[in-house]
């Protein structure tokens, strides 16, 4: 059945780390597809969530902010980014409402990017519920003397506010085009890859200073268990988080292992509401020093270039 008016495209979440994009999408998505934080540089890969309703398709593509990569690890994410916003329908910049009055490094990278690659431009104003709405405007100026934008949209990722003008804004820059995605799907993100990616939030949250930046995890076993019905009653989950020294695996243990008592019982309750049946956590924590600069190892995690990416 051709959908004629039915518009479908893809759609990159882009701007520096830390600028609620993961925020965004999960409000979008209603649901924890990307993990956000408080803290920079958490999104490592490219994340899709697929949004439709009767009138379109929009396949969101969530990517890790732009920053100044430290180590290879970095740089292949920043890579991811700049794919993403090169390969995409419709690019959202989203800048922070707090900012100075000015367009930012970070910002001119992406917009000179989206431009160059004759991408539309979105311009979403986030974090408005931290500002005097007087604030606003005069920072949207100094965006729309520097590039031409479709749309401008100040938002609240976080408190959802002013996220359905920009789904309208969004929906009015996508080709007219039939579903790409048609097996219901509404992400790309596997149960086995988001419990890593719970068990990493947890230990950004509950772990300071640059612990959270040495830390991937493998899901080594993911045992489903059955009833006769067929029904699942319990998943099983042995998962290795690797850290780059020695130190820092202890700091994840703390005094008497209290620390990873903590860690397993957090990320536990957080997947076994994903999965919504209860599941089995063990954690293991091992040593690879300097893993983020070794070609091999980045690409056992998942972390090469082509893995972020894909
Ligand atoms: N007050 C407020 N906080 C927000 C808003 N949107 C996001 N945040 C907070 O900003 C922090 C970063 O959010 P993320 O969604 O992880 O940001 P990100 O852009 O995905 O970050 P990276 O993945 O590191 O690039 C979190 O603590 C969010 O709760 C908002 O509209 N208002
Ligand atoms: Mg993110």
């Amino acid at each position: 059945m051709p959908k004629t008016n039915f518009k479908c495209g893809f759609v990159t979440l882009a701007g520096r780390t830390n600028i609620g994009k993961s925020t965004l999408l999960n409000q979008i998505m209603q649901a924890e597809i990307a993990i956000a934080t408080h803290k920079p540089q958490t999104t490592r890969h490219l994340i899709k969530g697929i949004y439709q309703d009767e009138q379109c398709q929009i396949i969101f593509i969530d990517s890790p902010g732009m920053h100044q990569p430290a180590d290879q690890l970095g740089r292949n994410m920043r890579k991811a980014a700049s794919v993403a916003i090169q390969e995409t329908d419709a690019v959202v910049l989203l800048i922070d409402a707090r900012s100075e009055l000015e367009i930012g490094e970070i910002e001119k990278q992406i917009i000179d990017l989206a431009t160059s690659s004759n991408k539309d431009l979105i311009l979403v104003v986030n974090k408005i519920d931290l500002v005097e709405k007087t604030r606003i405007l005069p920072l949207i100026q100094e965006y729309i003397k520097y590039t031409d934008f479709k749309a401008v949209v100040p938002i609240s990722a976080k408190n959802n506010d002013g996220i359905d003008l920009l789904l309208a804004e969004i929906k009015d820059v996508l080709p007219k085009n039939s579903p790409l995605i048609i097996d219901g799907s509404y992400t790309d993100q596997t149960e086995r890859i988001l419990a890593a990616e719970y068990i990493r939030a947890e230990i950004i949250e509950q772990i300071s200073e640059e612990v959270p930046y040495s830390v991937a995890i493998k899901i080594e076993e993911f045992n489903e268990i059955f009833d006769i019905n067929h029904l699942r009653v319990k998943v099983q989950i042995h998962a290795t988080i690797f850290v780059d020294r020695e130190n820092h695996k202890m700091i994840l243990l703390g005094k008497k292992g209290r620390q990873i008592a903590a860690l397993g019982k957090a990320s536990r309750e957080r997947i076994s509401e994903m999965l919504d049946c209860p599941c089995d956590l063990m954690l293991y924590v091992k040593v690879r020093t300097d893993w983020r600069n070794k070609y091999s190892q980045l690409k056992e995690l998942g972390y090469s270039s082509q893995d972020l990416i894909l």
